[in-house]
């Protein structure tokens, strides 16, 4: 067959695989108009359909349920708690910034073997609190190198994904990056509001590209090692970086300084997929943030607008569970959609976030799905979003669930971070 040339956003072009046929492309849209009607899983019944009624019917009942079916169908399975070799402070700076913050470098074994594989949690706490603060902590994308231009954080020796732009090639980190991700990371500014922040590499629980599971917790922890063959429900990259958030906020709960109870789980785009899914199942994040996390995160799987799930299998294919890509051409099969997955952390507080050029990950799709969250909030007495409709850009709304969509492109920016510093001060400033 020949290569179909498949005309993609941004006006970039995907060659279609020889294995592929036609028939299997789903195409995207971006046209509301063209949006057709669909319908939701209702989270408030079980599947053997009882009406869940209460906050008690559904910790009992519906949760665990639906964390099995994202579990099966979506995400994978992480294995149960693992025994760890014990995390341990490689260096500490308590005047870094500029003498206002203390610095440590958290090693955090992966496995038994306190040599083996290891995340490395860079963790920044304001000088001078009075008691232990809240701390926001989210994966990064290219090494703990690039989130600060502070010399005192060594480049990464893990595979990095190739930026030539900032100069690094052959997947090895290289010092012309150093903070080449600053701008969505302010640390500065979140410490001077109070909080802390950590922060780890995706890829040193596991590199991301498709083959990089090998070098990852999920060929440390399987039997056959390298050769394993995955399961249809054993875990994708996505449950595997959820998987090392919850091991970095168990490291985090022996910080001194650390208020581990008030723990913010944040994430960007397939990160903010991974927050998410790392909120929905430890129930220890106190809040949970989704910056523009899109398909797979909080866009409604079933609204066809933006990445679809055969796009986003096509593409990504480590991402997620095996099985998930039996609804690449039949999403209205699954037996979740992403409303079920924000319902998932209720009640604590949730907040979902979208940029108005992003149509890739489907703003409306995002709200709309906080939308169909909020039932479950109100079985905890809460109110989520406070609106009907999705707000105008630069407006953001929420109560026990927070929204904006900002003006601008795919990005974690500050003015986002704005957001989540105020609607945590809300959270947690107010019952203090
Ligand atoms: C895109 C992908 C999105 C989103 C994004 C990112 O290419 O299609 O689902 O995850 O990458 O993570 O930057």
């Amino acid at each position: 067959m020949r290569p179909l040339v498949y005309g993609l956003l941004l006006g970039l072009c995907w060659i279609m695989p020889d294995s592929l046929s036609a028939a299997d492309v789903i195409p995207i849209n971006q046209d509301e108009s063209k949006v057709p009607p669909y319908t939701l899983p209702d989270p408030l019944v079980s599947l053997q359909g009882k009406v869940i009624d209460s906050a008690g019917a559904w910790q009992k009942i519906r949760r665990p349920e639906l964390l099995e079916l994202f579990r099966s169908h979506v995400y994978g399975r992480a294995p149960g708690l693992t025994e760890r070799a014990p995390a341990q402070v490689i260096a500490t700076d308590p005047q870094a910034l500029g003498g206002r913050a203390t610095r440590r470098r958290i090693r955090v074994p992966l496995t038994t073997n306190p040599q083996g594989l290891a995340a490395e949690v860079l963790l920044y706490l304001p000088n001078g609190a009075a008691s232990p603060v809240p701390v926001f902590l989210g994966l990064n994308f290219d090494g703990n190198y690039t989130v600060t231009t502070d010399p005192g954080v060594p480049l990464t020796t893990r595979w990095v994904p190739n930026r030539p732009k900032l100069g690094v090639t052959n997947n090895m980190a290289q010092e012309s990056a150093r903070g080449s991700d600053a701008d969505s990371w302010p640390i500065e500014r979140i410490l001077e509001r109070g909080y802390g922040l950590a922060t780890l590499y995706c890829g040193d629980v596991e590199p991301d590209h498709p083959q990089g599971w090998k070098q990852g917790i999920r060929a440390a922890l399987a039997p056959q090692g390298t050769n394993q063959v995955f399961a249809a429900d054993d875990w994708g990259a996505i449950g595997a970086w959820a998987w090392g958030l919850s091991r970095a906020l168990d490291a985090l709960e022996h910080q001194p300084g650390v208020d581990a109870q008030r723990v913010a789980v944040i994430g960007h785009s397939r990160l903010g997929k991974t927050a998410l899914w790392a909120g929905a199942q430890d129930s220890r994040f106190a809040l949970v943030i989704s910056n523009e996390s899109g398909e797979g995160g909080a866009a409604l799987a079933r609204r066809w607008f933006g990445e679809t799930v055969w796009r986003i299998n096509t593409s990504f294919p480590h991402w997620f569970c095996a099985r998930f890509k039996d609804y690449n051409q039949n999403v209205n099969a699954l037996p979740v959609d992403q409303h079920e997955l924000i319902a998932l952390s209720a009640p604590r507080p949730i907040y979902v976030a979208s940029a108005q050029e992003d149509l890739w990950a489907d703003p409306k799709g995002e709200f709309l799905s906080a939308k169909h969250a909020e039932p479950v909030y109100a079985l905890f007495g809460k109110k989520g979003l406070g609106v009907s409709e999705q707000p105008l850009v630069d407006t953001p709304v929420g109560e026990a669930i927070g929204y904006h969509v900002r003006s601008g492109k795919h990005d974690l920016t500050r003015y986002d971070w704005e957001q989540y510093l105020n609607f945590a001060d809300r959270q947690w400033k107010a019952s203090q």
